[in-house]
């Protein structure tokens, strides 16, 4: 083999990403980091770099291209601040098992140990597996391990549960020289189930009344999606998706009957707790999936239990379930689909009156002046099939989560963005990410006030690196809602850090570039959202909506006199 001539080493990782199909890499630069970012300089056009204004929003968007392209995103930050910015993105990617790599400048070979500036040990920091939020935390020490290091990076991360990795970057490494040789692009091994275990699957099946299936986690394709489809199809299963997953399956599908996450339709929570088999399928069986573990009760359920996963620690976790399946996602539901369904289920009527009671959760009586739920609908109906829809953390995502009909990732790839750690500030830049990787389709940001100024600086993002397709809109109810509503739960009328003074966020929009319009009534939505789609500019819409508008289901009156209630404290 013959090795190329020397070069940076700063330069050779650029042309390993390159190798692995990167085009797109987001970043907060720093001196410690130079060597890469000539590197990034030298092979322009081939592979582009996005500065963003801080490291969280950077390590969003990697997080969001993991989620959008089912390979790594791909972020760079410097050390100490950097790395600390950034660790938001990192345990996002950890929790929502999303393909990523973090590379961290670290201070030179020849400092380490001393604390020298900014210096910290990531591997402490970002912590081994299931301890931190890390799948595996490197540190490249010798130039020609380089390839080495980022095929074990792109390997990790996506396979097995797929995750974020780490690796640090020593300052005097980069800028040495190397003839280390570009490796060709990595693909994740995977896993089949093994054909024993798929027989009890069909067995249990077979066996139950009222089945459920719940679908969830990284690691799916387009492939796969459709095969579980068509598993669900032939089987006539019921289907919920996981919290924040509701984009794999078509939820126009007569199969499709719902969210499993916050705000749950109390009918389908309900349908879980009296299903006797429990299919969970790439979800992982935490709190937001089962309820807080009420639906499925740990540690041994009423219902009996499979579980399929691709990480063989996330197994056995909590439950003693009835039949355990390590497999990738691109296998299990391809395999199951070979499962040879009875004529007729005797569960047909059950799976019917699932999707009818999620049908039926998509009404709900009209709001007075601004109805979330139309403004929803209404989105959903103007903006494109293939747009993708992003959002951070907040009580203002249940009216999404509820009422926006996801198409499947058979159809367009991921279109629902959104951070199952319920991580605030996620949704501008994952929509930023998505209209600069993908800028021929639409994104589509729902924010609240607080969740928006998180990361809003990356408004400058967009606009720096020309993104036109791009809709934020901001739902100011002036409180950190969520939190509010908790505090007339546990300590009504007992308001304490919650107030939110909010600039003008139209004219704050405007300042940074781009379009912006104020919305205070339900029938102003649809001609200003309409405008924003055909403006071919990234677009702010200010909704105002009163705090008493809690919930998709509930007023933040009747909570409160609900606690009064309880406490035996009317008008405390
Ligand atoms: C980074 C981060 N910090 C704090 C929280 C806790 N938290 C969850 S929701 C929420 C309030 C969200 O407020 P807002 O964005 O205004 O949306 P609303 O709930 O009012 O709709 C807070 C503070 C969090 N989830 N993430």
């Amino acid at each position: 083999m013959t090795l190329p001539t020397p070069r940076l080493a700063g330069h050779a990782l650029v042309e390993a990403l390159v190798a692995q199909g990167v085009d797109t890499a987001f970043g907060v630069p720093g001196e410690s980091f130079l060597a890469v970012l000539d590197g990034f300089h030298e092979h322009d056009g081939r592979i582009r770099f996005i500065a963003c204004r801080q490291e969280g929003g950077a390590a969003f968007m990697a997080e969001a291209q993991g989620k959008l392209t089912g390979r790594p995103g791909i972020c760079f930050v410097t050390r100490g601040p950097g790395a600390t910015n950034a660790s938001i993105g990192v345990h996002t990617a950890f929790q929502d098992s999303t393909p990523m790599v973090l590379f961290v400048g670290q201070v030179a070979s020849d400092q380490r140990d001393r604390e020298a500036f900014q210096e910290v040990d990531y591997r402490q920091m970002f912590g081994p597996g299931t301890l931190g939020f890390a799948k595996w935390v490197g540190e490249v020490h010798h130039p020609d391990r380089l390839p080495e290091y980022v095929a074990r990076a792109f390997h990790t991360a996506m396979q097995g549960r797929p995750g974020p990795v780490v690796l640090a970057l020593p300052e005097d490494m980069l800028t040495s020289s190397t003839s280390a040789p570009v490796l060709p692009r990595v693909e994740p091994a995977l896993a089949w189930p093994a054909p024993g275990a798929l027989r009890e699957v069909r067995t249990l099946l077979l066996a139950a009344q009222r089945p459920f299936v719940l679908v969830g986690g990284g690691g799916w394709d387009a492939a796969a999606c459709e095969a579980l489809q068509r598993f669900a199809e032939g089987w006539q299963l019921p289907v919920g998706c996981a919290f924040r997953f509701q984009d794999l399956m078509d939820n126009a599908h007569p199969n499709y009957v719902g969210d499993v996450g916050i705000g749950i339709n109390p009918k389908l929570a309900q349908r879980i707790r009296e299903a006797d088999l429990v299919l969970a399928i790439g979800a992982r069986l935490g709190e937001m999936t089962t309820g807080g573990y009420t639906l499925l009760e740990p540690p041994r359920p009423a219902q009996k239990l499979v579980h399929v996963h691709a990480g063989a620690e996330e197994l056995g976790r909590v439950y003693a379930a009835d039949l355990l399946l390590q497999a990738s996602m691109a296998c299990a539901a391809k395999a199951l689909e070979t499962l040879d369904p009875p004529a007729e289920p005797p569960w047909s009527e059950w799976t019917r009156a699932a999707r009818a009671d999620d049908e039926a959760n998509q009404s709900a009586p009209a709001v007075e002046p601004l109805d979330m739920a139309q403004v929803v609908k209404t989105m959903q109906r103007l903006a494109p099939a293939d747009a993708v829809y992003t959002n951070g953390a907040g009580n203002f995502s249940g009216w999404l989560h509820r009422y926006c009909r996801y198409p499947g990732l058979q159809h367009h790839g991921r279109t629902q963005l959104a951070p199952t750690s319920g991580a605030m500030g996620y949704g501008v830049p994952a929509a930023v990410a998505a209209a600069l990787l993908y800028p021929q389709r639409t994104a589509i940001n729902v924010a609240g006030d607080g969740d928006f100024l998180m990361t809003g600086q990356e408004l400058a993002t967009a606009t720096q690196y020309g993104a036109t397709r791009l809709v934020s809109i901001v739902v100011d109810n002036g409180t950190f809602g969520t939190i509010r509503m908790h505090q007339e739960r546990e300590f009504p009328a007992r308001v304490s850090g919650t107030d939110l003074f909010n600039p003008d966020f139209a004219a704050l929009a405007r300042a940074y570039g781009w379009r912006a319009d104020t919305v205070t009534a339900t029938a102003q939505f649809e001609p200003a959202f309409r405008e924003a789609l055909a403006s071919g500019r990234p677009t702010l819409l200010h909704l105002k909506l009163s705090a008493e508008a809690i919930t998709s289901r509930t007023s933040l009156g009747a909570i409160r006199e609900a606690a009064q209630r309880k406490a035996g404290t009317p008008g405390r």
